[in-house]
């Protein structure tokens, strides 16, 4: 797939989509040292329409000393629904929580969008650093707060989940989520290794929790199903947006 196709479906998506996209990657080039991540070959760009509307996905992936994985995914299904999926996903020496966003919408507006950090130490508590600094930002007021799904006891008591109304709600959102995406960033640069296996394995276990939640995920999974099939998610799931060590 060439540059100028992949940069095309994002010139084209929903403006919070794009605006987030190109947030996340600038905040990313400016505070961490980013190298390739391989996707696998036939996952970086994809298309599919088996019983529906045809799903385009492109994928932007990297590596950093802090995060074995940085995900990006831009999607769209057929000429009206685009989708945000972000996770990064920390070096397990690294306790710190998992930063995962997830917008859908188009056709004038988001109906979902999401955005956490995500805590994997027992007990689910975040590091004090981010409890701190994420209780002093300032509070946000959005008119349309969402509910979480059953599976939604990962996520921190700082999570946003809301459907933006209007342009004002939008642009909130992005700020809010830069803020925890610099923040993030900037503790997890500062944040020593751990030395021990005890502790590293409690981080896996977190991490592995925080995975296996998320691939219950029944909207996403449906979205999928319908252009490739049961199989191709049940492996696009587990391998390339909630993949964790075995
Ligand atoms: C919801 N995710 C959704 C919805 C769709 C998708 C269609 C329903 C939207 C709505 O209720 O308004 C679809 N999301 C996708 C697809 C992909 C995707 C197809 O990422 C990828 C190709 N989901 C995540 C991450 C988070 C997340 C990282 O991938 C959170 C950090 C959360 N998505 C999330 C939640 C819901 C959702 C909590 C609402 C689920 C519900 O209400 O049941």
């Amino acid at each position: 797939m060439t540059q100028a196709t992949q940069a095309s479906l994002r010139e084209q998506q929903y403006p919070l989509i794009h605006d987030l996209a190109n947030c996340i990657e600038s905040v990313w080039r400016e505070n961490l040292d980013l190298s390739d991540y391989q996707v696998p070959e036939d996952l970086g760009y994809v298309e599919g329409a088996l019983e529906g509307e045809r799903l385009v996905i492109e994928n932007h992936c990297y590596s950093t000393p802090q995060f074995r994985k940085l995900h990006l995914e831009l999607a769209r299904v057929g000429s009206g629904l685009d989708i945000l999926h972000c996770v990064m996903f920390p070096n397990p020496e690294y306790g710190i929580p998992i930063f995962g966003a997830d917008l859908v919408g188009g056709r004038g507006s988001i109906s979902a969008a999401i955005a956490d950090l995500s805590p994997v130490h027992p007990e689910r508590a975040l590091p004090r650093s981010y409890h701190n600094a994420l209780s002093s930002l300032p509070e946000l007021h959005f008119e349309q707060t969402r509910e979480l799904p059953q599976w939604g006891d990962i996520f921190s008591d700082f999570c946003l989940f809301v459907r933006p109304m209007g342009e004002k709600e939008e642009a909130n959102f992005l700020q809010r989520v830069r803020e925890y995406l610099t923040l993030h960033c900037q503790l997890a640069v500062a944040t020593e290794p751990l030395t021990t296996s005890v502790e590293i394995d409690q981080i896996l276990a977190g991490q592995r929790y925080y995975c296996e939640k998320q691939q219950q995920n029944d909207k996403t999974r449906r979205v999928l199903e319908k252009s490739f099939g049961t199989e191709w998610t049940e492996r696009y799931m587990t391998t390339m947006l909630f993949d964790f060590a075995a």
